[in-house]
């Protein structure tokens, strides 16, 4: 039973019997998550004191360019999960290919796909920013090379995934498939408390969060859904929120009610999230906060993926919203 001050430490060690395939190593690969997220919450704040802001001048593959607390907070948790005979391969935004671990004696089962800095053009800003993960047990045998497929499973296939929030605060939300916990860390004593057990997003909402700068670039759905959005007529107009860190606008949205959508576009034909980094592992959990998340036509979680960097259409949220704004989806003028 999840109670509020529960240590995390504690929390994944009196749940470790919901795992599936209870042995320990989910919980000691969530674990290692935890202490990552620690070391990578206390270089964020000290972003603005010390000369670790700015760029490398490097670009990811992507095409833009990545920031020095993108490579430290890729290389920490990739340092972390690495040798504990748990992970056999890591694919990162930050990385062209994924990194195959070696599993010389056929222990590590999960593959983790991780945005280890999402949102870093906003810490020049002093704007939160977040780490996301997505965990998966492999579907080639144990002991061989980990294989591409073993990372281009469909969303569906997740055993956890979470979110670390470097806010006002720093917290680690996540899911193993039985609802969603929120802690928060006490940086006095690095140490995160259950602060939000059994998160559950509002069914309605008030709140519809996308990037209007690009409305004119939007599918027709979407141009009408944000009209719809903006007319005075019940619980409308809306209130419009856009941060530009996606951790932290889904983040308000599960606390609060709210739609986000970072939809295709005529200038971003794919949309412009990640499906594996992103879209993944932002679905699962607003679906165990139930809530839904969509490409505006087809559920998130089912899409099977056919490359490491795909990127996908976004809409996720409240129940209700989304109802709505897929009905807006399914006219025939709306792509
Ligand atoms: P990043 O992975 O390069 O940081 O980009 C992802 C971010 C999301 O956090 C955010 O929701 C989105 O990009 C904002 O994009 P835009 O500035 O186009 O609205
Ligand atoms: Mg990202």
């Amino acid at each position: 039973m999840s109670r509020k001050n529960q240590t995390l430490g504690e929390f994944i060690i009196e749940n470790q019997k919901e795992f599936q395939y209870t042995t320990g190593e989910l919980s000691r690969l969530i674990n290692s998550i935890r202490l990552a997220a620690k070391v990578v919450s206390h270089e964020v704040r000290k972003a603005g004191l010390v000369d670790i802001i700015g760029e490398t001048g490097e670009t990811n593959i992507q095409g833009e360019t990545q920031q020095k607390l993108d490579i430290l907070a890729n290389d920490m948790f990739i340092k972390t999960l690495t040798n504990r005979e748990i992970v056999c391969g890591i694919a990162s935004e930050e990385n062209d290919e994924f990194i195959p671990i070696e599993d010389r004696n056929g222990k590590n089962k999960y593959v983790v796909l991780i945005d280890p800095l999402d949102g870093s053009s906003n810490i020049d800003v002093n704007v939160s920013v977040g780490t996301i993960f997505s965990i998966y047990r492999r579907v080639t045998p144990p002991g061989t090379p980990v294989q591409q497929e073993d990372f281009l499973q469909p969303g569906n296939q997740q055993v956890a995934a979470g979110y670390i929030i470097y806010g006002t605060s720093t917290m680690l939300v996540y899911t193993t498939g039985y609802g969603v916990n929120g802690f928060t860390l006490n940086p006095a004593i690095g140490t995160f408390y259950m602060s939000h057990p059994d998160m559950k997003i509002p069914e309605n909402g008030n709140i519809y969060s996308v990037n209007e700068g690009n409305y004119v670039h939007f599918p027709q759905g979407v141009k009408d859904y944000i009209k719809y959005c903006q007319k005075e007529e019940g619980d409308r107009p809306y209130t419009s929120r856009y941060i530009g860190s996606l951790v932290s606008d889904i983040h308000r949205n599960i606390l609060k009610g709210g739609i986000y959508i970072y939809p295709t576009s005529s200038i971003k034909a794919q949309g412009k999230l990640r499906l594996l980094y992103e879209c993944n592992p932002m679905a699962f959990i607003v679906e165990q906060a139930g809530g839904s998340a969509s490409d505006g036509h087809k559920r998130i979680l089912d899409i099977e993926p056919s490359e490491l960097h795909e990127r996908c259409a976004f809409f996720c949220g409240s129940k209700n919203m989304m109802e709505t704004a897929e009905d807006f989806m399914k006219s025939p003028l709306a792509k």
